[in-house]
Parts: C-alpha cells; sequence; structure tokens
C-alpha cells in the first residue's frame, strides 16, 4: 500500500506521465487512452454540474416556513430536445470513436509477424514461425505482429498493459491479437519505473483472467527488438541447445519451460512447490498410483519414468501429490529436450 501511495505522489509531481496508464508502447495507445481521457473526463464535468444543480435546487426549493409551494413545469420543449440531442451526440462519439478502433484492433494486417501464445496453468509459452520457442514474449518493433492465442487448460487473458491490447485465450479456440510496437526496448530485465520508462526497460505481460491456485505468478516479459536484432534473437532460439552440454542444455530446458514453478531443486518440497523437489531423486524408488489403480506401486526414477512424467504425467502420480502436472506434447517440448532434461535432473544433486 505504501509504495503504490509514493508511486501515486511521484505521478502527481511529475507532470509528463500518464496518470492511469502505463507509458505508450503501441500504435494503438494514443487511441485507446484518448478514449478513456475524454469518457473520463466528460463524466466528471457531468458529475459536477449535475451535483451542482441538485445542491442549487435543494437550497432554493426545500420545504420551509413561509415558502409557497409551484406548480411543477409538465413540459418544455426546448429543455427536452437539448438534454437529449447533447448526450446522443456524445454517445454517438463515444460509439463511433470506440467501435471503428475495436474493429481495427480485431483485425491483424495480412503481412503481420505470426506468433503463437500457448497459454496454460500458469504458464506462457510462445512459438516463432522458425520453430523456437520461449517464456518470455520478443516481437520485432515498428511492424505489425498478429498473436493467435491458445489455451491448454482453462480460459486466459493475454495482457500487456503497455500496448493496451488483451485478449482471452479460450481452450478448444483460436482467438487473436495483433500489435505494433513503437520502439526496442533494452536487454535489462530489471524493472525500471513502470510509469515513465526512461530506460525503456522490458513490459509486464499479464494472465488478466482468475485461472486457479498461481494465477497471480502467470506473469512474464516483453522484450522488443530492432528487427536486425531480432532475427538474431530468433535464430540463436530455435537452437538454444546446441553447443551446450546435455545437462546445461537440460538445465534451458526446465527454466524455459516453467518446471521451475511447480520443482524446487534445492529440496523445498513445501506449498509454495505444486510438485516434488527433483534434485537427489535420480536411481531412487518412490511411491505412486498408476492410472486406474487404488493403491500404490514403487518405481524408479530413471529415463524411462521422466520421459513418461513429462509426456503423460497423470500415468503415474505421486503418493501424497494432486494430478496437476500438465502434460507436455510433443508440440510443447520436443524428443531432445527430454534427453537433456533426463541428464539434467540425473546430475542434481
Ligand atoms: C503445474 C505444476 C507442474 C509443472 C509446471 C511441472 N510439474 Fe512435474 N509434477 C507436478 C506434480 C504435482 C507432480 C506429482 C504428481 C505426478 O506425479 O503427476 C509432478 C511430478 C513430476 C515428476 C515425478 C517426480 C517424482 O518424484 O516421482 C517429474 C520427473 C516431473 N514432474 C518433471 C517435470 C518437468 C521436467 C517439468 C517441466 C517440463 C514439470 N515437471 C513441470 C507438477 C508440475
Ligand atoms: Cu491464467
Amino acid at each position: 500500500m505504501l509504495p503504490l501511495l509514493a508511486d501515486g505522489l511521484s505521478l502527481l509531481a511529475d507532470g509528463s506521465s500518464t496518470f492511469f496508464f502505463p507509458p505508450e508502447e503501441s500504435t494503438f495507445a494514443a487511441n485507446v487512452d484518448g478514449l478513456f481521457d475524454f469518457i473520463y473526463w466528460l463524466s466528471a464535468a457531468f458529475f459536477v454540474a449535475i451535483v451542482a444543480v441538485m445542491i442549487y435546487f435543494v437550497l432554493r426549493y426545500h420545504q420551509r416556513a413561509g415558502h409557497v409551494e409551484q406548480p411543477s413545469a409538465s413540459h418544455h420543449d426546448i429543455l427536452e430536445i437539448t438534454w437529449s440531442v447533447i448526450p446522443s451526440i456524445l454517445v454517438g462519439f463515444i460509439f463511433f470513436f470506440g467501435f471503428t478502433n475495436y474493429l481495427n484492433m480485431r483485425e491483424p494486417p495480412e503481412n503481420a509477424y505470426e506468433i503463437t501464445v500457448a497459454a496454460k496453468q500458469w504458464s506462457w509459452e510462445f512459438f516463432y514461425p522458425n520453430g523456437a520457442s520461449s517464456d518470455e514474449l520478443h516481437i520485432p518493433a515498428g511492424r505489425p505482429v498478429k498473436f493467435t492465442l491458445q489455451s491448454a487448460d482453462v480460459l486466459h487473458s493475454f495482457y500487456i498493459p503497455a500496448f493496451r491490447i488483451k485478449m482471452d485465450c479460450v481452450p478448444q479456440r483460436y482467438t487473436y491479437s495483433w500489435v505494433v510496437a513503437n520502439r526496442a526496448t533494452n536487454e535489462d530485465t530489471s524493472d525500471g519505473d513502470a510509469k515513465t520508462n526512461d530506460d525503456h526497460s522490458p513490459y509486464d505481460l499479464f494472465c488478466a483472467e482468475y485461472c486457479g491456485q498461481d494465477h497471480s505468478v502467470m506473469i512474464t516479459k516483453v522484450y522488443v527488438h530492432e528487427q536486425g536484432e531480432f532475427d538474431v534473437w530468433v535464430e540463436n532460439a530455435a537452437n538454444y541447445l546446441e553447443g551446450k552440454s546435455p545437462a546445461e542444455g537440460g538445465q534451458l530446458v526446465f527454466k524455459k519451460k516453467g518446471c521451475t514453478q511447480c520443482h524446487s531443486i534445492d529440496g523445498d518440497n513445501s506449498a509454495k512447490f505444486a510438485g516434488p523437489a527433483l534434485n537427489g531423486q535420480w536411481g531412487t524408488e518412490r511411491n505412486v498410483i498408476p492410472r486406474g489403480a487404488s493403491s500404490p506401486e514403487t518405481v524408479v526414477m530413471d529415463d524411462n519414468y521422466v520421459r513418461e512424467s513429462v509426456r503423460e504425467p497423470n500415468a503415474k502420480v505421486v503418493v501424497g501429490r494432486k494430478p496437476v502436472m500438465p502434460a507436455f506434447t510433443p508440440a510443447l517440448l520436443k524428443d531432445d529436450e527430454i534427453t537433456a532434461l533426463i541428464a539434467y535432473l540425473k546430475s542434481l544433486k
């Protein structure tokens, strides 16, 4: 609460920033903010005017000694036409401006660069046309980028406040969004001043639809690159296991695919993690309940068990744990990534 208050005060002091919103970082942002400000100040003006007239009428006409009651007017053409026509024009303007902008935001241009966004409980993954994937979003600046949104489980919402875009990710169906980012961000992952962004830090990407226990950690970053730098990034991202030992590569896969959200690698088995700690487990026995069975069975953590655990997590569920691990299909996790994961888990003491 206190940092929030301090933030608010510094905003009031700094006249250059937008009061309600983070900096405008996409070509949509100025229109969205313009319409918001128009509606906001219109409402504020009418609020003041209506309350002022109300107070005046109360003072002028209230029942009191010596006050003679006056007949109410039943009809006043000029007044009635005025209060119908002016609001109609205002509402018509709001509708026209809002609807044309809405249509524009709904229709990605033909030449857009396409990124597939996969939302799942509780992480984001982005797939690029060359086969690369990442858990943070990277896009080129100054060019339309189309997002094809999908969800592996429940409703999520793809929300990038700096771009003023928000769209639901719906299971069993594809939805779309698009954007043109104004400028490149720097590589620094530290959060700058979210309201002015003088240091061009990367933007926040949120899930804006309550989607279960860890909804609040379904957050990632958006990096915007100049086209040339983006081409290099996406090329490297596609070959990210190249030149690495399997265990090193596995560590990257483990982070990139969001395993870290549910599994500690330091023995922490607390409720913070939905799944069991994975260090020191290689070759050890555990009790699992096979799918459909009612009594536990003992299995050893080996190559086949790890592979099955990621491809079909519910085939054998660790005793005392809930079957909440998502299945990593070949589209989400390639075979060479599983091989690297196995080497990594083997190396964890
Ligand atoms: C949403 C939380 C979640 C995510 C994300 C997740 N897991 Fe799990 N994982 C679990 C839970 C819960 C269990 C225990 C229940 C079960 O066996 O399915 C588990 C079990 C496992 C097991 C068996 C552990 C044991 O001691 O027998 C392995 C291996 C494993 N996960 C690996 C991974 C890897 C690798 C990833 C990333 C590709 C991953 N998990 C992502 C929740 C998760
Ligand atoms: Cu979500």
